[in-house]
């Protein structure tokens, strides 16, 4: 299948929030495919620029900051750093990872607000918008928690519902809580400027609907489902005083609303890019990245999973339309989620496989996710991850075919031939039927990988690992060599060159691998492309290769059973670990059998940190029928605590309740939480736990002694 290539391709993936670690549901849903579909194009011999970076700004960032103590800027220089080692360690390879702090993307980014401000594109409204009274701040999406108009999730955020997907703004929220005091917001006017997006209705159903019916059906259902409620204005500016600052006088205070900035992030990162490279090499220029965005001969492709949909295929191409000189993406190849173990992942509830711990339990095993993850991804609905299915991918087919087959290969020719790549003699149909494999697996891992089907690629690649083993099996050169030396001598000549065709279709989804065998074969200098799957003769008659390595080896059911239980451990509380439930609540036994403690000294009760503080939010924790998860204002800061007394109180009995915290304990992660301390309670002796509490009410912060 001759595929028409346009001139040059731009390839995103959704830029990760800098806010925590990557796990493995964010390789599956973006980065993953985008970067198996960015080096095939490479060895396709393709102009192609893959683009990333960290997502900055925003309260993903500040609530963030809250939670770990520290400032935004500290935070997003701490998962920046942590998130591109980590993609670098499982091979993405981005043209740049960039970040949306850079001041250059400051300047694109208000460049782009200035130029719809100054052409009278923007309406500027005063609204009412949620306002924290007690903290005495606007309170943007992801500062109110609420009841989702949609679907009645009563813990939806103000910019989108995760359990429906449905963007929404704080003002749509049911019952709006403040996440910051947990008082109930009220409306207070605020000015802010809003993109016209209802304008753009026309064109984006134009664009949408005629032009890319094609997209997956998941992608299109979303974007239907917006565009037949019809669109409305949308504000693109936030009470924030972390982000991109909007660039007029009478904005003080106000910052770029992150989903509007973000996606230019993009472009800002190519231009890094082009900047770059200029200072490197005269030959180019800082200019270079303008095709990538503004030629009609440029695909544009962004990968990212489905909770972005609409904001790549609506907002941003709107944005884009709005501007003029811009191209809109071509595809939106969105994938859905992966599930771990039958549960959604949940970074709050440390239900995740980190990939930075993955890391350090499988050393030199990224290639082996890589091919686990490609082998599930979520491409047309959630899917899910086991670590069962992990071990059985690995052991029965990276270990026992694509493995096997290599290693069988050099491993008789070193014994046959001393490493010595043997000639050919007559072929014969086997021969020839299993080299026209070789090329028909060729086209089809092409035809899938750039229709999106990386699950269907994947098959294809390992289904010519299958045929070699089964042409062994068939010829069974070692049952040839003395009475048949030149059918073996032809035998192991093929298998090699199926060996070297396995190192380049696998070079997209297992680098790692592809090199391995680069190396054994002793070329691992040359730069292979697609098109010398073309090549009768990868590997020359007469080659000294090198050693046989294993490609991969067995992972034993114990290595699975310490993910499984550690995966258990931090995200649930072992109820009956005395020491957790301590460290949830000042439990005591009953008076009768309580005796006083040894004496101590005032040094010792000095080291404890006693604080009034107050319960901001409250909920419960899935699976865990003792535990809330409590939201204090410490006076010292917004913390977590989690507290052993579910029995005794609902979450809304206690919300605004001041209590006694013991601020100075070692933090604990319980159920995948981390408590922050614990709430001093009293247990009186029927054994309920009741609250110890100031007798008026005092400033949070106010020290206990
Ligand atoms: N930072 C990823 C997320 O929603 C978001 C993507 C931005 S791409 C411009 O988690
Ligand atoms: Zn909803």
């Amino acid at each position: 299948m001759n595929y028409q290539h346009p001139k040059r391709y731009t390839v995103t993936a959704a830029l990760p929030y800098a806010n925590g670690p990557l796990h493995i549901g964010h390789l599956a849903g973006a980065y993953l495919p985008a970067d198996i579909y960015v080096r095939l194009l490479r060895l396709l011999e393709q102009d192609v620029l893959f683009i990333c970076g960290t997502d900055e700004h925003g309260v993903a960032i500040t609530i963030r900051a809250m939670k770990e103590g520290l400032s935004p800027q500290e935070i997003i220089d701490k998962y920046h750093q942590l998130i591109k080692d980590t993609f670098a360690a499982f091979h993405i390879s981005f043209d740049i990872f960039s970040r949306t702090s850079h001041p250059l993307h400051h300047q694109t980014a208000a460049e782009f607000f200035k130029h719809f401000y100054d052409k009278g594109l923007l309406i500027e409204k005063e609204s009412e918008q949620l306002y924290d009274p007690q903290a005495q701040l606007f309170l943007p999406d992801r500062y109110v928690v609420g009841t989702c108009p949609k679907c009645g999730y009563d813990k939806a955020y103000g910019d989108q519902c995760e359990s429906c997907g449905t963007a929404l703004s704080p003002n749509e929220l049911i019952n709006p809580v403040s996440v910051l005091s947990g008082s109930q917001p009220i409306l207070k006017s605020t000015k802010h400027w809003f993109f016209p997006l209802d304008k753009f209705q026309e064109r984006l159903e134009d664009y949408i609907l005629k032009q890319h019916s094609h997209w997956k059906p998941n992608v299109l259902g979303q974007c239907k489902s917006w565009l037949s409620e019809g669109l409305a204005p949308r504000a693109i500016t936030r009470d924030l005083d972390w982000g991109v600052k909007v660039p007029l006088p009478q904005a003080q205070g106000k910052v770029l609303y992150v989903w509007f900035d973000a996606p230019i992030g993009y472009i800002t990162a190519t231009k890094e890019w082009a900047m770059y490279r200029a200072e490197q090499n005269a030959e180019y220029s800082p200019e270079d990245w303008v095709p990538y965005w503004k030629s009609s001969d440029t695909k544009l492709v962004h990968f990212i999973g489905k909770d972005n949909i609409v904001f790549h295929c609506i907002i941003f191409p709107a944005i884009l339309m709005a501007h003029g000189e811009y191209i809109y993406a071509d595809e939106v190849p969105a994938n859905e989620f992966l599930n771990l173990e039958g549960e959604k992942i949940s970074t709050s509830r440390n239900w995740a496989v980190w990939l930075h711990e993955y890391l350090q339990d499988f050393p030199g095993k990224t290639d082996v996710l890589r091919y686990v993850l490609c082998a599930t991804l979520p491409e047309t609905k959630d899917n899910n991850f086991t670590w069962e299915d992990f071990q059985n991918r690995n052991n029965n087919e990276l270990v026992a075919i694509l493995g096997n087959f290599v290693n069988r290969v050099l491993v008789l020719v070193h014994k046959y031939y001393q490493g010595v790549v043997p000639p050919l003699h007559s072929l014969e149909s086997t021969d020839l039927e299993l080299l026209q494999n070789v090329k028909t697996c060729g086209q089809r891992v092409v035809e899938n990988i750039l229709q999106f089907r990386f699950r269907e690629a994947l098959q294809e690649a390992m289904n010519l690992a299958r045929a070699g083993n089964k042409y062994l099996a068939e010829v069974e050169p070692w049952h040839l060599i003395t009475t048949q030396p030149q059918r073996v001598s032809t035998c192991l000549n093929i298998a090699l060159q199926v060996v070297a065709a396995l190192s380049i279709i696998f070079e997209p989804f297992l680098p790692e691998t592809s090199q391995k065998i680069k190396q054994m074969l002793g070329v691992e200098k040359v730069r292979w492309l697609w098109k010398d799957l073309l090549c009768a003769e990868l590997i020359q008659e007469g080659k000294q290769l090198a050693s046989p390595v294993l490609l991969f080896e067995k992972i034993e059911s114990n290595l699975i059973q310490k993910q499984i239980d550690k995966l258990r451990a931090t995200s649930s509380l072992s109820l009956n670990n005395k020491e957790a439930v301590s460290v949830a609540t000042a439990s005591a036994a009953p008076l009768s059998c309580n005796p006083p403690k040894p004496i101590i000294q005032y040094d010792d009760f000095d080291k404890i940190d006693i604080r009034v503080a107050t319960v901001l939010q409250a909920e419960k924790i899935k699976g865990a029928d003792k535990l809330l998860k409590l939201t204090l204002d410490t006076g010292v800061d917004i913390r977590t605590v989690v507290s052993g007394i579910a029995l005794y109180y609902t979450p809304e009995e206690i919300i605004g309740k001041q209590v006694i915290v013991l601020l100075n304990l070692a933090p604990r992660k319980l159920r995948g939480i981390e408590s922050q301390g614990m709430i001093l309670m009293a247990e009186n002796s029927q054994g309920k736990l009741v609250f110890v509490q100031p007798s008026n009410t005092i400033e949070n912060g106010a020290i206990v002694k």
